[in-house]
């Protein structure tokens, strides 16, 4: 019989297969567990335009009369100006290295810099599957947490990824990371259908739920209609200001966003222009009067095609 089995949800936070997810998504999107989309390229006469079409700061009305600073860029030709970078340099999720984003931004002189990939904060470990500028950093061992990836053809991927997604050798990923929560799937709001399915094993804020629903700093990385790349970060202190996941959701959605899923927030929040830091981070400085940067994993950057 062609039923979708309900399927008993165990205490969040264990892994699950990628066929559990299969078995929990709504039907409507059948056996598919990510959202491919092709990037917009404006190079038809083999001339790219400057990459960031528009850049907006923010003091925005948000669900609930929350206000939160914050900044959304939109970047035109995905495909040749993103790349996933790991900490420091090449190599620094094998030797466990973390960076400031602006540190890590130098690698490519980055235009816009966000921080991106969830790690351990005590040993240093990035987590997720990931790869950069064509290169297998690593895989994420099972573990089902949403995904952002560019493959080679140019197709922009969010959402869950199996091992064999990953290594898949015709189409590869060329940039690849991974986030907790799916916010926004081909045009609609995401997150509770994603609460579901997320592993809870990366993120330290505690369970599942406590990390959907707390005020926080949130960092997303995301594609409009027209395949632009969406950058959002939006400022907070987490359990105290700041957007929940469903309210940046509905914030992205009202933006235009289409797709989007949610990279490492909290006191790791950094938004970075032109090698200088725009936001306010968290983090407390080692004097705890102070707020600094952290130092923190991967980062997604938009640099010159
Ligand atoms: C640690 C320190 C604090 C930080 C807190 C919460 O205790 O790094 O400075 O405020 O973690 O961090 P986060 O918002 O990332 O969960």
């Amino acid at each position: 019989e062609d039923v979708v089995t309900p399927y008993e949800f165990g205490e969040h936070g264990s892994p699950r297969s990628h066929r559990q997810i299969r078995d929990c998504q709504p039907i409507k999107y059948d056996n598919v567990t990510h959202h491919t989309q092709k990037a917009h390229d404006w190079d038809q006469n083999g001339r790219v335009p400057y990459p960031i079409t528009d850049l907006n700061y923010f003091y925005d009305d948000l669900p609930f009369g929350e206000r939160a600073p914050g900044h959304i860029v939109w970047v035109k030709s995905p495909a040749r100006t993103v790349s996933v970078l790991e900490p420091f340099d090449s190599g620094g999720c094998t030797n466990h290295h973390r960076a400031t984003v602006d540190t890590s931004a130098k690698q490519e002189n980055c235009l816009v810099a966000v921080n991106a990939g969830y790690f351990n904060t005590r040993s240093g470990d990035c987590y997720g599957n990931v790869v950069s500028n064509g290169r297998l950093v690593q895989t994420n061992g099972g573990l089902q947490n949403a995904h952002f990836g560019i493959r080679a053809d140019g197709t922009l991927v969010f959402g869950y990824l199996s091992e064999e997604d990953v290594l898949q050798k015709e189409n590869p990923f060329v940039q690849l990371v991974g986030g907790v929560g799916w916010l926004l799937r081909d045009g609609e709001i995401y997150v509770e259908e994603s609460r579901k399915a997320e592993c809870g094993d990366v993120e330290e804020s505690g369970t599942v739920d406590a990390f959907f629903d707390m005020l926080s700093a949130r960092v997303a990385v995301g594609s409009d209609d027209e395949g632009n790349l969406v950058i959002a970060a939006i400022d907070g202190q987490s359990k105290v200001r700041g957007v929940s996941m469903s309210s940046f959701a509905s914030w992205l959605l009202s933006h235009g966003v289409k797709n989007a899923i949610n990279l490492d927030g909290g006191g790791s929040a950094t938004y970075v222009i032109n090698g200088t830091i725009a936001n306010n981070p968290s983090d407390h400085c080692r004097d705890s009067a102070f707020r600094c940067p952290r130092q923190v994993s991967t980062i997604v950057c938009v640099h010159e095609p």
